[in-house]
């Protein structure tokens, strides 16, 4: 659409208020975009917010005018419940628009470009007839930062604009101040019809379209946060494919300040695949949080400097309780504004999760409607409390652990990197890589985790998930494991590269670990990236001394560390090493044609050091026995 008869078009569906907001951003482009979804999806009124107190407040007030929110006992809460089959990442209908002769391998999902936009527009037309769209503008990344990314969303759910509002930097004001240098992303989203519980009715036509190229994403009948909330998700995809073009990185990471002596700080991100203790890590007590999800690296001068595209948390609820986490219990319980989604609401207008450490109620009410214990659905399955992916929204600002550079335009430097996954049988608690390139391949490659509640599908399942970055990838896994490598090279002081593993359990079936365990990881990180305690080399990496282990059990949890825990959490085990270097292998040589070679070589290389170690030592190798650096 040219540029004035865009114009023309805003100008008659718009209030005039509403029009001024708009003409306001002197961008051809951006109103050319509006106008165009406006035409198509035909809502039948348009509020232009500017992030002002009287629109932000606003946009709050419609969700709960709508039904989409309803407010609860404690000042400034809400709940708001998506469709019971509607709670979790739709995989199947999420999918890359791609123009011919481009191919993403098999394990991503695409179809091709021209009947993707014509199918998402055919599902779009009309679909906004009786519904209000919202038009809000952000800013990926800290305002004023030559590495944040403009982004427009386009949504007829007040809940996401409301949500968005909580966990996005407001970007009106920046979309004015840029102009038409703007490099935006655009977001659609419709929740589609609602039924009279004001969820999406045709998740049958739920889609979630990304057309990378455009660096658009389209949502339709749905309203779960993971396939709506433009920015989230939605954004990460467009994010990586423009990262790979321009040499830095977009990742599932946390990043977080752990505290180490002489009130040293050192930033760390750490990638793990969802449900997997992203959020609970980087909101440990003692330490404090710039993100809990997605992380932009970027390289400068030889440094990794590393931003946080949000400002909020979306985070698993399931789980929290007053004596693992009481950081965030302490926020879940003030007032303020928190969006809860799929969590009980009692009959005093509370919320109630699973795992709570609370007396659990009978009946309430939650995303299945009324519920009491026992309550079945249409497939005979008894439905839980809460769902395993309820989730609660807020802003940072709440967290008393806040990081202060969390805003910096700068972002942080970064002086390690983590890749957890939940892993029953093999991997040690905490481990470091010899080096960036090790790291890389043996620990963020060859990540792999037992799929969880965060998608749709079966659970517990072990699957590689490089960099926990998998279910994103805009780029050929190949070309975003090259990314990586090259991403190490020219950097003045690397950063060390460690794996966790949360999960890891013994012969009866216990996890060998307690939650809070990963607090006396961190640390043990932190001193090593100063190189201030020495580690035992093993053939998969270098793990802790006992000693140190011993001491910092007692400083940081005030806790005895025996010597048979620490033998049973990392004792090398050989042939599920073994297992894990094979399957890396099959999953890079039979679904990633383009792998680069140096994967294969240094996954031999790790092959070859475990078949080593166990002619001389054995199947399982206790760690003292390894004490040879
Ligand atoms: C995840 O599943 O990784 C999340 C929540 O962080 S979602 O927004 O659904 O992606
Ligand atoms: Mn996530």
């Amino acid at each position: 659409m040219e540029a004035k008869r865009s114009r023309d078009v805003l100008k008659a569906r718009l209030e005039a208020e509403d029009y001024q907001k708009l003409i306001r951003i002197d961008n051809p482009k951006l109103h050319q975009f509006i106008a165009k979804y406006v035409e198509l999806c035909n809502p039948d009124t348009i509020f232009v917010c500017t992030d002002s107190p009287e629109d932000i407040r606003y946009i709050r007030q419609e969700a709960i005018r709508t039904g989409e929110e309803m407010e609860l006992a404690m000042d400034g809460n809400t709940v708001h419940f998506d469709g019971y089959y509607d709670q979790a990442r739709d995989k199947k209908n999420t999918k890359f628009l791609l123009p011919p002769g481009v191919d993403l391998g098999s394990d991503i999902n695409a179809m091709n470009r021209e009947e993707g936009v014509k199918e998402i527009h055919d599902i779009l037309k009309g679909i906004m007839q009786g519904h209000q769209l919202y038009v809000r503008f952000f800013c990926l990344g800290p305002l004023n930062s030559e590495f944040s990314i403009p982004a427009v969303q386009l949504t007829d759910s007040s809940y996401v604009a409301h949500s968005e509002d909580l966990l996005y930097r407001q970007g009106y004001e920046e979309f004015v101040r840029l102009g038409q240098s703007a490099r935006f992303f655009k977001f659609v989203h419709s929740a589609g019809e609602l039924d009279e519980r004001r969820t999406s009715k045709n998740i049958d036509k739920r889609r979630v379209y990304i057309d990378p190229e455009d660096e658009t994403v389209y949502s339709v009948n749905t309203q779960y946060g993971g396939n709506t909330i433009g920015l989230k998700k939605l954004a990460m995809r467009p994010a990586i494919n423009r990262a790979s073009k321009e040499g830095w990185l977009t990742e599932h990471m946390f990043i977080m300040g752990v505290h180490g002596p002489s009130k040293r700080v050192t930033y760390f991100s750490g990638a793990f695949p969802s449900l997997c203790g992203k959020t609970s890590t980087s909101m440990i007590g003692g330490e404090t949080i710039v993100g809990d999800d997605i992380a932009y690296l970027r390289k400068k001068e030889g440094v990794i400097r590393v931003f946080n595209p949000e400002r909020g948390i979306f985070g698993i609820i399931q789980g929290i309780n007053s004596e693992d986490d009481p950081l965030i219990w302490k926020t879940l319980h003030a007032p303020g504004e928190i969006i809860f989604s799929n969590v009980l609401v009692t009959e005093e207008k509370g919320v109630h999760w699973i795992g709570k450490n609370e007396e659990e109620p009978e009946k309430g009410f939650h995303h299945s409607g009324e519920w009491t214990r026992g309550k079945r659905d249409a497939n005979g399955d008894e439905i839980s409390l809460s769902h395993p992916n309820a989730r609660f929204t807020l802003d940072m600002k709440h967290l008393e652990n806040v990081d202060p550079h969390l805003d910096n335009p700068e972002g942080v430097v970064i002086g390690g990197i983590i890749y957890g996954g939940r892993d029953s049988d093999t991997k040690v608690p905490v481990e470091e890589s010899f080096d960036w390139m090790h790291g890389v391949i043996t620990m963020g490659a060859a990540l792999e985790s037992e799929t969880t509640a965060a998608t749709l599908g079966k659970e517990g399942v072990r699957k590689i998930n490089p960099m926990s970055n998998l279910d994103f990838l805009s780029i050929p896994i190949g070309k975003y494991i090259e990314n990586h490598l090259n991403f190490g090279e020219g950097l003045k002081n690397p950063p060390r590269i460690f794996s966790v593993n949360y999960f890891l359990r013994d012969a009866d079936g216990n996890f060998t670990n307690d939650k809070n365990d990963k607090a006396v990881w961190l640390k043990w990180m932190e001193l090593r990236s100063h190189r201030e305690v020495g580690a035992i080399k093993t053939p998969t990496g270098l793990i802790p001394k006992y000693e140190d282990l011993k001491r910092l059990f007692r400083a940081v949890l005030n806790k005895d560390y025996p010597e048979k825990d620490y033998s049973k959490q990392f004792t090398l085990k050989v042939a599920e090493n073994l297992a894990k270097v094979e399957r890396a292998e099959a999953f890079y040589k039979t679904k990633v044609p383009d792998t680069p070679q140096m994967v294969f070589n240094v996954l031999e290389e790790q092959r070859q050091r475990l078949i080593k170690a166990s002619e001389k030592y054995g199947d399982y190798i206790l760690p003292l026995k390894l004490k040879f650096s």
